[in-house]
């Protein structure tokens, strides 16, 4: 689905800003129609944002179940000769949009966008719109939601609240912009480009292969590439071709070099940014541009105080430039899909990213999804409704992911998901056809991953060796030899020998230990920032030993909102940066390290 942008064919209007809201605390919104008149005793509600978090009210930071939110739309009149299209960027986790009373669509899933034409049900001058947005999680939801709470196994009955299979705070509502945007009636509806660097001796050229899809297949297209100078560097006519474009200035990590494809077909015009650089996995090593490329950088959230997981520009592009401050060049969009915007700031800064899908608390034993593959081999107790749980939604994320994120230069490797039990029986079946339907999907055939937790059968994972790269999530001096550190450093040392050995490129995407700012000690004392800078010095030790080793990514880049438990403080509080961005001694530490390990050579 394409970006909106504004072009001289097309318009775009932006519904952010104070909206109406009425939690559904009785669960009488949909009987009542709240969606078709103006909602009574509404409060405001800021949109971006998560609503969680926004009013002093206990019971609306924990609300399970739906909430309305509410606002007038009118559309220029000029603009009457358009098609109209209503698009949301992300809703979570589940939305029911509803047009002047009626329902328009419905979409699963919090932080993927989707879209509905507005057509007959718009009229002259004010219309009401009303999303209606769910936040409950369960097991067929990504991220998905137990019945029970952790750790039990016997359900809850009327069930009042949900119980994450994650270590992140559920936010939810209107987390990303809510648009407008206007094409003409014969319209573009889709572009693919997938470059290609050509290297002959000393000489490197690219081309391009493009791909248009349009509403009406007989309306004529062309294609422009631009350099950033805005120079026109090649064209292209018809749905399909390829471009041929000399001396091409590659996309690097820290160089974010972005060509324009402006695409015209008929009446409408489209202008997609793209960047012309290779990845692949070649033996143990991760080439970018034919390079060996180190990973230096994060595990991250969406997370700021007080809109939550909300859309926030501002962080946004304070975190990247922490992240250039401190001489990282790369993140995972830990535990779902990010903004458009924040892959779109990526391109352009030259961050590299890991794409992470929202299957996060994927299980194949009980609470979670499990596998329709394996029902006679079940050592696990199966759901009783024989129910497939996360499998056909897990397929729609990737696709969608891929689908909205495939012509963004700064992906180099799509996380199908985090730290699912991949050593379980079915777990193989339940993956497979998940790397096969991404390979099928990505048009770039960018590496695929799982991001693994360490299982009770590690070394006999099967699962994980369907991945290109294999990330591993270890807290070896944390929650295993927590405040051992010489014994955690063998231990490490022991498995990652044997990663290592297996030939194909790993990298650690989450190691970590919770330090609470300003808690200090003359000894590395779990908590205080003293310890974690230990931590950090003794995993890099052991890092540095390995031949296959691509990469390092703290857990995680700043401290973040959680549920409540006896193991968080407030939330996690892993991060290098405080919630509020300030940094951590070990801030200071990994400046140092990561300014001295170059992006590209660095295990030669
Ligand atoms: C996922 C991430 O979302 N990995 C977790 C991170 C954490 O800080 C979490 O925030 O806890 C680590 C998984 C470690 C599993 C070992 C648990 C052992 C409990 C005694």
């Amino acid at each position: 689905m394409l970006f909106p942008v504004l072009t001289e064919s097309r318009c775009v209007i932006d519904l952010s800003g104070t909206w109406n809201f009425k939690a559904d605390a009785c669960g009488v919104g949909f009987k009542e129609m709240w969606y078709a008149s103006r909602l009574r005793d509404a409060r405001t509600m800021p949109v971006p944002a998560a609503y969680n978090d926004m009013k002093e009210d206990a019971a609306l930071r924990e609300h399970y179940g739906w909430v309305f939110y509410q606002r007038n739309v009118s559309v220029p009149a000029a603009l009457k000769s358009q098609r109209v299209v209503l698009r949301m960027e992300a809703v979570a986790h589940k939305a029911r949009v509803y047009f002047n009373g009626r329902l328009l669509c419905e979409h699963k899933g919090g932080f993927l966008p989707f879209e509905t034409e507005l057509g007959e049900v718009l009229k002259p001058g004010e219309n009401l719109l009303t999303i209606a947005v769910d936040n409950r999680i369960d097991r067929t939801t990504l991220p998905v939601g137990g019945d029970c709470p952790f750790g039990t196994s016997e359900p809850v009955k009327d069930q009042k609240q949900n119980y994450p299979r994650f270590d992140f705070f559920n936010y939810a509502g209107i987390i990303r912009p809510v648009k407008i945007y206007t094409t003409p009636k014969d319209y573009i509806c889709d572009v693919t480009l997938v470059p290609s660097v050509i290297r002959d001796k000393d000489l490197v050229r690219a081309s391009v292969d493009y791909c248009v899809k349009l509403s009406d297949l007989t309306i004529d297209v062309d294609v422009e590439v631009y350099d950033a100078d805005g120079k026109r560097v090649g064209c292209g006519h018809g749905l399909k071709g390829q471009i041929d474009i000399e001396n091409p200035h590659l996309w690097n990590p820290g160089d974010g070099y972005m060509y324009q494809a402006r695409i015209t077909a008929g009446e409408d015009v489209y202008v997609q940014p793209f960047g012309i650089r290779s990845v692949r996995v070649d033996g143990g090593r991760f080439l970018i541009n034919e390079k060996p490329f180190y990973f230096k950088g994060y595990g991250k959230h969406e997370d700021t105080f007080p809109a939550g997981r909300g859309f926030n520009p501002v962080m946004n592009a304070k975190d990247i430039s922490l992240m250039q401050w401190q001489g990282a060049n790369s993140f995972r969009t830990s535990h779902y899909p990010y903004s458009e915007e924040m892959m779109r700031l990526c391109d352009r800064e030259g961050i590299v990213v890991i794409d992470e899908t929202p299957a996060v608390g994927v299980s194949l034993k009980f609470g979670g999804g499990i596998s329709p593959f394996c029902k006679d081999k079940v050592t696990y107790k199966p759901f009783e409704d024989g129910g497939i749980g996360t499998f056909e939604h897990h397929r729609e994320v990737i696709r969608d992911l891929i689908d909205r994120d495939k012509n963004h230069p700064c992906v180099v490797m799509w996380s199908l998901a985090n730290e699912p039990d991949s050593d379980s029986p079915g777990a193989y079946e339940y993956f497979k056809p998940l790397f096969d339907l991404a390979r099928a999907c990505d048009p770039q055939k960018r590496p695929c991953t799982i991001v693994c937790m360490k299982g009770a059968y590690w070394k006999e994972d099967v699962t994980i060796r369907l991945s290109d790269v294999i990330c591993l999530n270890r807290y070896y001096g944390w929650y295993d030899f927590g405040g051992e550190l010489e014994t955690a450093k063998e231990e490490l040392k022991k498995e990652m020998d044997w990663w290592d050995a297996l030939g194909k490129p790993v990298m650690m995407t989450e190691y970590g230990a919770d330090t609470v700012e300003g808690l200090r000690d003359t000894l590395p004392v779990m908590f205080t920032e003293e310890y974690q800078v230990a931590y950090y010095k003794m995993n890099h030790q052991v890092f540095d030993t390995l031949k296959n080793f691509v990469g390092e990514q703290a857990w995680n880049f700043a401290d973040f909102a959680t549920c409540q438990g006896t193991g968080r403080v407030q939330g996690n509080k892993k991060g290098i940066f405080t919630r509020d961005r300030r940094p951590k001694m070990i801030a200071h530490y990994l400046k140092e390290r990561w300014e001295n390990i170059p992006d590209f050579g660095y295990k030669g």
